[in-house]
């Protein structure tokens, strides 16, 4: 197997396999992954690359799973835990609405698994913004949280996605996903749902007609062999159902975590990982560069090599600053376009489902 055989079947429209998969995270030519990444990138989405105008809300720090990447979390008393009630959260979407030239479309909501909120809260939370702000879309909770009110709420996983896509949820973001192989998922993440569960979260929003993104987090544990089978598991179950929108590989933030001898990513890991998720997720229309993870520089490189998605104006991003963010706090509309632009590719504002606004 080589790479010029790989080259010959993505040029041709041919689904790599695992094996294939394997070689390209093994291979140095990274010009030539990038390239043929790039051009699958065009036949989807032409020169176009999307952002969104959106705010982040973490609505609370406190955690009962305290992963061990993840440096946001708090135990419930801890010094630096933080709750945010209803009024405040709302207060901070108006504010910040009230503070740009263009109003924002997206609230992106996930947080911690607070062991004393109710489900109910979260009901509420979802029905107060929409009712405040009736034309902001609400993306919200990770496929975690909602395996968690499933839990608190007694409800099946069905009936807990119906009754927030009542309240007014209308998508969900890709967290929680990590990395599904059971032997490092049991080191990095002991207390968080096995990949299996999450797997079946998702199946079932799919099935409620919710769509959501999906993620990956690399650079902590993990072996090339594990990224390969989690993009296959994703791609099974984007056979089965289409409701993935994007994809978003999250490279791994290492300060502040008790993940042994763990470091930044390197830009060229970065860009590799971004271009083989390109080439292997032959059935995800978007592979999103999220800029505040892979910082602004690498990201716009990203939109080189296979990605088309820049994620947005974010303002106020927690998880990635707690472990030692490089990137900056938020990007305006201008800054996005102006990055997208010298990248030679065209910025289309886009809403939460992909129209341009
Ligand atoms: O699930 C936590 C990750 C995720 C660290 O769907 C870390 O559009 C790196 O999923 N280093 C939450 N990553 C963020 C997320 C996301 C972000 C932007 C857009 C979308 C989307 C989804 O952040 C968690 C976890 O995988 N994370 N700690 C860390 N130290
Ligand atoms: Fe909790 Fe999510 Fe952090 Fe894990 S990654 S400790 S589930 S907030």
């Amino acid at each position: 197997m080589s790479l010029k055989k790989i080259e010959k079947k993505v040029l041709s429209g041919k689904r790599l396999t695992e094996e294939e998969c394997l070689l390209l995270f093994k291979s140095d030519d990274l010009f030539t992954i990038g390239r043929l990444a790039n051009h699958v990138a065009e036949q989807k989405n032409g020169n176009n690359v999307y952002f969104v105008n959106n705010h982040h809300i973490n609505p609370t720090n406190v955690c009962v799973n305290r992963c061990t990447f993840c440096a946001f979390s708090k135990s419930k008393g801890e010094k630096g835990a933080y709750e945010l009630d209803i009024r405040k959260i709302l207060n901070k979407l108006k504010t910040q609405n009230s503070k740009r030239k263009t109003q924002f479309s997206e609230v992106h909501i996930v947080g911690g698994l607070h062991p004393e909120w109710t489900f109910d809260f979260y009901l509420e939370l979802t029905r107060a913004i929409k009712k405040a702000l009736p034309s902001l879309h609400i993306k919200a909770f990770t496929a975690v949280e909602i395996d968690h009110f499933a839990m608190i709420s007694g409800l099946s996983l069905a009936n807990t996605l119906r009754s927030l896509k009542d309240a007014g949820l209308e998508s969900m973001p890709g967290g929680g996903a990590e990395i599904f192989n059971t032997r490092v998922r049991n080191k990095i993440c002991p207390e968080k749902i096995s990949g299996r569960r999450w797997l079946k979260v998702m199946e079932t929003a799919h099935k409620a007609g919710i769509r959501t993104n999906a993620t990956m987090l690399y650079g902590h544990l993990e072996t090339y062999r594990h990224r390969v089978e989690h993009m296959m598991k994703l791609r099974e179950l984007q056979d089965k159902t289409n409701g993935f929108q994007a994809f978003i590989p999250l490279a791994f933030h290492p300060m502040n975590t008790t993940i042994e001898g763990a470091e930044y990513t390197s830009g060229i890991d970065d860009l590799k990982t971004i271009a083989i998720s390109r080439l292997m997720l032959d059935n995800f229309d978007h592979i999103k560069a999220y800029w505040v993870m892979l910082g602004e520089k690498i990201a716009q490189l990203a939109l080189k090599f296979g990605a088309d998605d820049l994620d947005g104006t974010i303002i106020e991003e927690k998880i990635t600053r707690s472990a030692g963010k490089l990137a900056s706090d938020a990007m305006t509309r201008d800054e996005l376009i102006t990055l997208i632009q010298k990248a030679g590719k065209v910025p289309v504002e886009r809403d939460s489902f992909y129209n341009p606004v």
